[in-house]
């Protein structure tokens, strides 16, 4: 009997500090992150140990989707515990309804005595004056552009790295009794969409994991058959999906110096959580923080030819959830959930961990019985999909979705119906909204997408504006998606005010007048270069004027790479080289790369495969002065490369060298390092032949 009394007594006490000590919860959340992109996940390329270390010692869901494939409706979903048609104005869709943003689902952990916190990327759309620092203890936003912040010391810190270094200070500065929630919110793997220089330029990591994956030559993606592709609806074709296709996908060299660069944001953040599992260790809180690790949209890396996310397909939809409860019985350790789970669910676990009562009107519930016992019969077995935000350019669409079909309208498109078999065909490539045979499955799934429409909020007003394209389904030269030339076919590269759609160190290279001016006093150390963001070029004849002080060495680069190795601005490629008052040297064709001439000025010539020159006549040569404009132009047509200087031809040169140096690539102005010069460009402007030349 006594021995039973203290069980019992054992008992309670241990239970009531089990429910009195109320867990830690640290949600990390990427962005642009399918889940395909993890080892964890099948990935056989991706290193990402410490996420799948909470994979093996948590749950994985299986089948993780967002409601919304956008940042800002999935942020605001995950804040608010409600569909984005459930928070967004019927009238104007980027409109947040005020009320349903008063309580966020932190402000209910703060009044249950949880300290909060939230650092990174925020990005949720919230009415005139609402204050988000007030909505938690301790807020911090930390943005891209740029991924790289400048410290008090001078040096460069990728966000990812900065979001972890606050995440410590936070938890370093835990006081004992107290529980936290904490959001940690990356901007990675976010492409920064102004730069559109492949690798580092569009996708920047953390330099930690420079050179990882270097030597990886991607696979094509999966679904890269251009019928795929094809099959499309014309308005499909035309959207940012297709457009920023040609931004980082489009060409094999773009496709794989993106796809390093996407990994190495994955493995940044990756390493970045095994050091703040390792403070946390430290700190003596590892045994009772859960660990969330999600994203908050999926990702097209090139399949069915697009890019981006929004649309209805898995890529868009799918995102990773990991859920580590350190609390977990270790049967349920390394446990794989196949049931739906939604971004929406999010802040009803939460609270359900906190023991907190979740508000009636959230439309997610709770992950905790399936994270503990992998089961919960009364489980959800179809969810909501749609896309609404910018419905001006890109196709809006609802539905639904369940373990069989898929079926979503794109309702400013007449109602443009798909319907999906996922079990025959998980990759959706037939759409069966008009096989007789599934009349019936597609009346039934109209009519469920009907009824959870309306009690999400209902449909919204038709749009008044014509959804505009972004591009031509095959435009002829990617490098004009996003730029639209004139009518005589250029482009101008130099923006009147700030050096916007231009990445250099601001300390060499200042913008005034439409002048452009590279400048320093000797002390530079290593060639520095200003390189143009907008996109990669092909073949092109590029205009400029260029004036350079005596002694000076600077030059033109195109078809260039970025070279992280050497530095955040340097690059290598082609040149055009400006030497001023030297007959051999000015306009000549240089490589950067290897610093070597490939064929001095004066000379037309063919550069052989094995890299031999075979001279074939002599130009006229001419020195050109410094301190005075001088009006550069460059053709490039295939391997064909023409250098004038006024209106003189300098070389005129076939390199069939073409695997020696890249065929695609970025555009930059070189300044040369040691002597001190000054080297002026304006009235810049580019036109672009087509990718593939006849
Ligand atoms: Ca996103």
């Amino acid at each position: 009997m006594k021995k039973d009394i203290a069980l019992i007594l054992l008992l309670l006490i241990s239970g009531l500090t089990a429910a009195d000590k109320k867990p830690n919860i640290v949600f990390f959340f990427a962005d642009d992150q399918t889940s395909s992109s993890l080892a964890c996940y099948g990935n056989k390329i991706a290193q990402t140990p410490n996420i799948d270390q909470l994979a093996a010692q948590g749950v994985r869901f299986e089948n993780a989707f967002v409601s919304q494939s956008m940042c800002w409706v999935s942020r605001t979903t995950i804040l608010t515990g409600l569909t984005g048609r459930s928070f967004v104005s019927k009238e104007n869709s980027k409109q947040v309804i005020p009320d349903t943003v008063e309580t966020l689902y932190s402000d209910i952990l703060r009044a249950n005595s949880y300290r909060t916190g939230f650092i990174g990327k925020w990005h949720a759309h919230m009415p005139k004056g609402w204050k988000r620092e007030a909505h938690f203890d301790e807020f911090e936003a930390i943005s891209r552009n740029p991924f790289y912040k400048e410290m008090p010391d001078g040096s460069l810190r990728h966000e990812t790295d900065l979001i972890v270094d606050r995440a410590i200070d936070f938890i370093s500065e835990q006081k004992d009794g107290q529980p936290f929630a904490l959001n940690l919110w990356f901007n990675a793997c976010h492409a920064e969409d102004n730069d559109r220089r492949p690798g580092i330029g569009h996708f920047p990591w953390p330099r930690s994991v420079d050179g990882m994956y270097e030597d990886i030559v991607f696979d094509a993606p999966r679904l890269n058959d251009s019928g795929i592709f094809e099959n499309h609806p014309r308005f499909f074709k035309t959207t940012i999906a297709r457009e920023r296709y040609y931004w980082r996908w489009n060409t094999d060299e773009k496709y794989q110096t993106n796809m390093r660069a996407y990994y190495r944001m994955v493995t940044g953040i990756d390493q970045a959580i095994g050091r703040f599992m390792k403070a946390l260790k430290d700190k003596g809180l590892a045994d009772n923080t859960i660990i969330v690790y999600s994203a908050d949209n999926g990702f097209y890396m090139g399949n069915r030819g697009f890019a981006g996310k929004w649309s209805h397909y898995e890529e868009s939809l799918r995102v990773p959830l990991i859920i580590m409860d350190p609390r977990l019985p270790v049967k349920q350790k390394g446990e794989v959930v196949d049931s739906i789970a939604l971004n929406l669910d999010l802040p009803a676990t939460f609270l359900d961990w906190a023991g907190v009562e979740i508000p009636k009107h959230y439309q997610g519930h709770s992950l905790q019985k399936l994270v503990n016992t992998g089961k919960n019969k009364d489980w959800r077995t179809e969810s909501f999909h749609e896309f609404f935000s910018g419905r001006t350019m890109i196709p809006a669409y609802e539905g639904i979705r369940n373990a069989d079909y898929k079926y979503v309208r794109y309702f400013d498109y007449d109602d443009y119906e798909f319907l999906h078999n996922l079990k025959s065909d998980p990759d959706e490539l037939v759409n069966l909204a008009d096989n007789p045979e599934f009349k019936e499955i597609l009346q039934e799934m109209r009519l469920r997408a009907d009824l959870k429409i309306k009690e999400l909020g209902g449909q919204f007003k038709p749009l008044k504006e014509a959804v505009a394209d972004s591009t031509s389904p095959f435009p002829k030269a990617s490098a004009y998606v996003s730029h639209k030339p004139d009518k005589e076919g250029f482009v101008s590269l130099i923006p009147s005010k700030k050096l916007r759609n231009w990445a250099g160190d601001s300390k060499y290279w200042k913008l005034k007048n439409g002048v452009i001016t590279g400048q320093h006093d000797g002390s530079l150390k290593q060639n520095t270069f200003l390189s143009w963001k907008g996109s990669t070029i092909q073949n092109f004849e590029l205009k400029l004027k260029v004036k350079i002080s005596e002694g000076g060495n600077s030059g033109i680069q195109y078809r260039s790479k970025s070279r992280p190795d050497l530095g955040l601005y340097s690059v290598s490629g082609y040149q055009c080289d400006i030497v001023p008052d030297n007959v051999d040297y000015n306009g000549m064709f240089y490589e950067e790369k290897g610093r070597g001439i490939i064929v001095k000025s004066g000379n037309k010539a063919i550069v052989k495969d094995n890299s031999a020159v075979e001279l074939i006549s002599e130009l006229p040569k001419q020195k050109f002065s410094a301190g005075e404009w001088h009006e550069y132009r460059i053709v490039v047509k295939g391997n064909h490369h023409r250098h004038w200087i006024n209106g003189q031809l300098m070389v005129d040169v076939v390199d069939q060298d073409t695997k020696a140096r890249a065929q695609e690539g970025i555009l930059a102005l070189q300044l040369h390092a040691k002597q001190k010069m000054t080297v002026q460009f304006k009235e810049m402007r580019i036109k672009h032949f087509d990718d593939h030349l006849e």
